[in-house]
């Protein structure tokens, strides 16, 4: 296997930095000793864990108002999967890629998997996209997709969904993301009941073309393109849905499609409670659906999530097999320096929730010991599991400094030199 960054360069950089990592993950590991806890059994739960990143990731973002490209942005699925490598290669933590349809269409999914083996990756949930129109489309999504007052345009957004089972077949993926922008801008402009039945109408033959081991997780949003009501507008439309369609139909949760202040920790242990709870988009958000990077706004909220993710590990339910993903929008960063910045901050979160004394914590709950029970928390949230992370990095072959290693690898220069400019124009949201 060929990656894209020298292999030389990451050994000699971790070798730099070995004697430093050895004193403070022997430093932790001594601290966490005295509180019983095995440094290595952590180490090892985070080495196996994972987070998908989105191949629209890889581009440089936008505002509704402008997009700004940087030289050698990736321009395809073939380059973006190239740049998804870097982070994977580096990061450790990253071994997926979340395609996107029609923007990662190719002529052979076959080879496009075989392209993504090459390089380390494999295939998260496919997406697809009935929110804008494409180039030569019989019937536009103008208003609206799966819940289009206009029979023929539902079966349109039907046969497109359908479809993206098909491609994600060939890619190895089991899990379909439907995301829908249908919703309306003026009171009384469509029937809430009758807009919602249409929808579920359409996503049950969607559904019913899932494979036996493929599961359809509905993505809610409150607002944005629809700004009076949307469809699926928040995880009560979205269980209510999914359990009308059946038990391979899942909740997904993007952090930043929720009304502002929502306790979002609160309803992903309700989720997973009633067996919904299918997948994550990671990100931050300050005012919306802002798709700024994960723990950058709020890392304690993205850990007390992961507290409910660690407790749900440690006491399943019926299906918990939840689908983690980067959802972010890039706007004024590199990218790759983005996702493995944010990589780095959802793994973290996610080794402080395992580090959680669950007995303490669950003891101080039953005894209404509120000091107690927060500070269970607390003491996970205040330390620094750097070294944990680092030392399974390294170990699997990773940097012990991802964006130090990145920026020397000058890769992004490299591509500068060798793939054409990106247009400038309106980006994605
Ligand atoms: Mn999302």
């Amino acid at each position: 296997m060929i990656l894209p960054i020298s292999a030389d360069l990451i050994a000699e950089h971790n070798h730099a930095h070995a004697a430093a990592l050895d004193e403070d993950y022997a430093a932790l590991g001594r601290k966490l000793a005295r509180v019983g806890i095995d440094i290595e059994a952590v180490k090892d739960r985070v080495a196996g864990f994972s987070v998908a990143v989105p191949s629209w990731g890889a581009g440089r973002g936008g505002t509704r108002f402008a997009k700004f490209p940087i030289p050698g942005e990736p321009t395809n699925i073939h380059e973006k999967l190239e740049d998804c490598a870097v982070i994977n290669q580096l990061s450790r933590v990253t071994p997926r890629v979340s395609p996107h349809f029609p923007w990662d269409k190719v002529s052979d999914y076959g080879a496009l998997r075989e392209e993504a083996a090459s390089l380390g990756l494999g295939f998260d949930a496919v997406n697809s996209n009935t929110f804008q129109d494409q180039p030569g489309q019989a019937h536009s999504y103008s208003t609206g997709s799966l819940s289009s007052t206009v029979a023929a345009t539902r079966q349109q957004a039907v046969e497109h969904n359908i479809e993206c089972i098909e491609i994600g077949r060939q890619l190895g993926s089991t899990d379909l993301t439907v995301w829908v922008g249908d919703g309306t801008n003026f009171p009384g402009q469509q029937d809430f009941a009758r807009s919602l039945d249409r929808y579920l109408e359409a996503a049950a033959q969607v559904y019913a073309a899932l494979p036996d081991d493929w599961r359809m997780l509905l993505e809610h949003k409150m607002f944005e393109p629809a700004f009076y009501s949307t469809v699926i507008s928040d995880w009560g439309s979205s269980i209510l849905a999914a359990q009308e369609l059946g038990p391979k139909a899942k909740c997904l949760v993007d952090l930043g499609h929720h009304a502002p202040n929502v306790n979002i920790e609160q309803i992903v242990a309700r989720l997973h409670r009633f067996g919904k709870l299918g997948g994550f988009h990671f990100n931050d958000s300050k005012y919306g659906d802002d798709d700024l990077d994960s723990g950058s706004i709020n890392p304690h909220q993205l850990f007390l999530v992961f507290n409910e993710l660690a407790e749900a590990e440690a006491n399943p339910r019926d299906g918990f097999r939840p689908s983690y993903m980067i959802d972010q929008s890039h706007n004024v960063t590199d990218p790759i320096e983005s996702m493995l910045s944010s990589a780095e901050a959802i793994a973290q979160c996610y080794a402080k929730a395992n580090l959680v004394d669950r007995a303490a914590l669950h003891a101080a709950q039953e005894a209404n010991d509120t000091m107690m029970a927060f500070q269970a928390l607390r003491r996970a949230y205040t330390l620094d599991v750097s070294p944990i992370l680092a030392k399974a990095r390294v170990e699997a072959g990773g940097a012990y400094d991802v964006l130090a290693v990145y920026r020397d690898s000058r890769y992004r220069d490299r591509k500068a030199q060798e793939r054409r400019a990106v247009g400038l124009g309106a980006g994605i949201v």
